[in-house]
């Protein structure tokens, strides 16, 4: 039995529910982070020690880290999500350039124009990571011309994971601005079941009020 610990407006949590989804597995879905509290329990830092979300369970193990649970998904219950040994350093490769290049200015984005109220936002900070969001942009489309998915030729956790914050970053920057081949990238993603149930969701209960 799987147990997902996490709200579904959460981006980091979103990457595991389109993993779930795409591999039609069922699971127990607790709602802890953000509005709903519960991430400083002793119960939760049990689970998860850095007392962030998401938090999975199937059967004895307990994991938390995104990346890590992807990765997980893809060997343990693999169907169209396992990887081909010789794909898997490309696939490593973009879920790192996600977690280290493109997530933080995204975040640091996605906090000063949604998360802040605009008397309290830095312009300093926005132009920052504008700067440094676009250019991580500028990387993914410019990967897109040689492969048709973000690390291979077909459909893999790298492109849950950057898909789900490219998601985000549609309000935030002007995303297609030429970028041809992620608009194709993103049109294909945004056709994907999963992601229109998942991913393009509403946010609402996080913007500042
Ligand atoms: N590197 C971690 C980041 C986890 C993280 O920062 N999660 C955020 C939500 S996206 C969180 O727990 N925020 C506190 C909260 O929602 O209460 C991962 O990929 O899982």
């Amino acid at each position: 039995m799987i147990t997902l610990w996490g709200r579904g407006s959460s981006a980091n949590v979103q990457k595991v529910m389109w993993a779930l989804a795409e591999l039609n597995l069922q699971f127990r879905h607790v709602i802890v982070g953000g509005p709903y509290g519960g991430t400083t329990s002793e119960e939760f830092k049990s689970l998860n020690p850095v007392g962030k979300i998401p938090v999975f369970q199937d059967d004895n193990i307990t994991l938390w880290e995104s990346h890590a649970i992807l990765r997980y998904l893809s060997r343990k219950h693999g169907g169209h999500l396992s990887i081909k040994e010789i794909d898997q350093p490309f696939v490593d490769q973009w879920l790192d350039f996600t977690a280290t290049c493109f997530f933080p200015p995204f975040v640091g984005l996605f906090w000063q124009l949604v998360r802040t109220r605009p008397s309290d936002r830095s312009q300093e900070l926005i132009a920052l990571h504008t700067n440094n969001l676009g250019a991580a942009l500028d990387i993914i489309d410019e990967q897109l011309k040689k492969s048709r998915w973000l690390a291979t030729n077909t459909f893999t956790i790298a492109d849950i994971a950057a898909g789900v914050t490219m998601e985000r970053c549609l309000e935030i920057i002007d995303l297609h601005q030429n970028r041809p081949n992620l608009t194709r990238w993103h049109g294909k993603l945004a056709s994907r079941e999963a992601y229109k149930t998942v991913v393009a969701t509403s946010y609402e209960e996080l913007r500042a009020k």
